[in-house]
């Protein structure tokens, strides 16, 4: 029915239109055609003129009116160092083009109204005039190389790669179809090397090759957190298509080029709770954020950084949007400290056990260990060897236990006239005698591996206490843990 309406009204104004030029075609011949051609310049030239200046004064307004959506005015302030260069840089930009913008139309239409047909006015034509050559010649240059010396030195101040002895984090963010994967250095503040051949979706989306120690650490994040103030590298890569990184309020944007590494280098200024408080002062952010919930969160309190990218990469591409925080140092060290290892979480074969990574951190700590025993009256203090492992009801060594051991290797290289007594112990399960021999056996098998390694024979006893010096209860699974153990003791030191 309403197809039909509209086809009933389009053939009516078609018959209208139809009609209306043939009447003016008959009251032309009754006017003669000059005088028709000429209130038809007229009007055209009258209508020019309307145009534009209704054009024009639509084009201010407007941008006026909404400049508040633009990044770089009201509400939308950069959020990083060097936004605020960026931000002048467009401005500049929009003021030179505004100007040329706004004199173009003027001439394109003011000259169709003032040189229109009128009767025995002539046009004036000239070949050649040299000074409007110039003007036209060199105006635009010089604007034009103005607007390129600034950008070049804007972008020498913006894009510079980071000094390598320079405070900053380096974070890495891999765009995929459609997600990006925001990868931290952990602990050791060194990202790990990767590999796409060891890409496994399930167990290693980025393909981090697990024999570089500087992997182990390595943790992936759901949203970017930064603390406020702090330099940051973002390492910019693809798996798949061009991606594009790009964080509007801080004014970073990168491609993610599949096989060529990107990066951008930005400091966040304001955190997210500030950036709030900014955005408290417009109108248009006191309205619910809900818009079923009245009396729930406003728009101001809900605002989010975000990360989202910028290239148009399939169907999903919308969906590459991350949250970014920025927070005070303090928040920033909290959240880092409940971050998990990728490593440790999905392919852990060391379970709970000593990483080499880790290990070289427990060599300082069983060295202070040493020496706090050392001062202790008759060497009293005992030190628990914490990561040195056996097979289950065996006293073969599993080979993690070389880190534990090599650094009480290179501890009595330390100390050349230190001997040492290695006590193995059980728990008071099962049989007295077997518990005897398996910790005689074990602390033997460490001292095997000390004299294997350099250290003399004569300096090492091993003895087995079996279950008879508990360190812990034995009434509970986790007391019961604690006292099977190896323990090493200073015997003397001169
Ligand atoms: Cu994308």
């Amino acid at each position: 029915m309403l197809a039909l309406i509209i086809t009933g009204i389009i053939v009516l104004i078609t018959v209208i239109t139809v009609q209306i030029g043939k009447v003016s075609e008959l009251g032309a011949q009754l006017r003669g055609v000059a005088e028709v051609e000429r209130r038809s310049n007229e009007r055209t030239a009258i209508w020019m003129v309307i145009f534009m200046v209704v054009f024009l004064v639509f084009c201010i307004v407007s941008a006026w009116y909404y400049k508040n959506y633009m990044l770089g005015y009201g509400p939308h302030d950069s959020a990083s160092a060097h936004g605020g260069k960026l931000d002048h840089m467009f401005n500049v930009t929009l003021l030179f083009t505004g100007i040329v913008f706004v004199v173009t139309q003027i001439f394109l239409f003011w000259y169709p109204y003032k040189y229109r047909d009128r009767k025995g006015v002539v046009s004036k034509f000239f070949t050649h005039n040299n000074r409007l050559e110039a003007i036209w010649t060199f105006l635009p240059s010089i604007v034009m190389v103005y607007l390129v010396v600034e950008g070049l030195i804007v972008w020498l101040e913006v894009m510079p790669d980071v000094d390598e002895n320079e405070d900053y984090i380096e974070i890495e963010a891999t765009g995929s179809q459609f997600l990006w994967e925001i990868r931290y250095p952990g602990p050791d503040d060194k990202l790990g090397t990767k590999n796409f051949k060891l890409i496994d979706p399930a167990t290693n989306p980025l393909g981090q090759d697990w024999t570089d120690e500087k992997n182990i650490d390595d943790f992936h994040a759901i949203d970017i957190v930064l603390p406020v103030d702090k330099k940051v590298r973002v390492r910019i890569t693809a798996k798949d298509v061009l991606h594009n990184f790009y964080l509007p309020h801080f004014r970073v944007k990168m491609d993610a080029i599949p096989g060529l590494p990107t990066y951008f280098i930005f400091t966040p200024t304001r955190t997210t709770e500030d950036y709030r408080q900014g955005l408290k002062e417009y109108a248009e952010y006191h309205v619910p954020f809900f818009e079923d919930e009245p009396d729930g969160p406003q728009k101001w309190e809900m605002f989010d950084y975000e990360l989202a990218c910028a290239e148009l990469c399939g169907k999903g591409h919308y969906s590459m949007r991350r949250l970014v925080k920025i927070v005070s140092e303090e928040e920033y060290e909290d959240w880092l400290g409940q971050q998990n290892s990728f490593y440790l979480t999905n392919s852990d074969p060391f379970k709970g056990r000593l990483l080499p990574i880790e290990a070289k951190r427990r060599a300082t700590e069983l060295l202070s260990e040493v020496q706090s025993a050392l001062k202790a009256e008759d060497y009293e203090n005992t030190i628990r060897l914490t990561n040195v492992f056996f097979e289950t009801g065996s006293a073969l060594l599993k080979d993690d236990s070389k880190y534990e051991l090599d650094n009480i290797v290179e501890i009595l290289g330390m100390f050349a006239n230190m001997n040492i007594q290695i006590s193995g112990h059980t728990d008071n399960t099962g049989d007295a005698l077997t518990n005897q021999i398996l910790s005689e056996e074990r602390a033997k098998n460490v001292v095997k591996y000390l004299a294997d390694n350099g250290i003399s024979s004569a300096r090492l006893t091993g003895i087995g206490m079996g279950p008879n010096r508990p360190a812990d209860t034995n009434d509970t699974a986790e007391g019961r843990q604690n006292n099977r153990r190896i323990e090493m003791r200073i015997l003397s030191n001169s």
